[in-house]
């Protein structure tokens, strides 16, 4: 079968949650490796074809539109399947929280991964750098500790069905400073993350995409 999709992507990165998405939707999809923090020209070459800003997922369609902006591709693949349940529709009661805590995570906890990505891009000297990360590790708790604060769980974070925004608090939980920090400040959403890590659906994807080597939930200082 084609493949509708073509993602631009890396193990254990943004593009994870996309990639999640399309298997739970049972969509074709090919990856081009483009692990956009590495300098390699050839990795920067690749990803600044379809995306100038240089980051991943970059989303190419069947016509060939380009999609970033991780927010707005779960969102956009979930709405086109709404049999799949993994959006709340358009007159659904849990829509404005959906669209909300789509877009915090995003805005609030992902964002700061450009810098963290590079901390040289806003920080000189190593000392700066460091402060930068130490005070964004802090800002992401804090974010985390808020959204756990202001909802409701059942199974998952909206209720009982899985959306693409369980998937999206899983696997950017997963990032520095990792789980065992998020499992501290976010405890009603600690359980939706560890049952979906637990997906039967996702098993095999999980293992070869963002696989759960010793020590991956052990949290950092940075
Ligand atoms: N706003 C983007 C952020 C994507 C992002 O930060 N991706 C990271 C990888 S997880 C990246 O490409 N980092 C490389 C860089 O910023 O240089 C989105 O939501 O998709």
């Amino acid at each position: 079968m084609d493949k509708a999709f073509t993602l631009y992507g890396a193990q254990g990165s943004g593009s994870v949650l996309v990639e999640a998405t399309l298997t739970l939707l049972g969509l074709p999809y090919e990856v081009i490796d483009a692990p956009a923090w590495e300098k390699d020209p050839g990795v920067q070459a690749t990803i600044g074809r379809v995306n100038p800003m240089r980051q991943i997922p970059a989303l190419v369609l069947s016509g060939g539109e380009i999609m970033t902006e991780s927010a707005a591709i779960l969102t956009w693949l979930a709405d086109s399947h709404p049999g799949s349940g993994l959006s709340p529709g358009l007159d659904d009661a849990k829509r404005p929280a959906f669209l909300r805590w789509m877009s915090f995570v995003s805005a609030s906890i992902y964002a700061h991964y450009w810098l963290r990505d590079d901390p040289s891009r806003l920080a000189k000297t190593g000392e700066a750098q460091d402060y930068l990360l130490r005070r964004s590790t802090q800002r992401i708790a804090d974010c985390w500790a808020m959204m756990d604060a202001q909802v409701s769980p059942g199974r998952y974070i909206l209720g009982d069905t899985l959306t693409v925004l369980d998937l999206y608090v899983t696997v950017v939980s997963r990032f520095r400073p990792r789980r065992q920090r998020f499992y501290a400040v976010a405890p009603k959403m600690a359980a939706v993350v560890r049952r979906v890590d637990e997906d039967p659906r996702l098993t095999a994807f999980w293992a070869e995409r963002y696989p759960f080597d010793d020590g991956w939930d052990e949290a950092s200082e940075v």
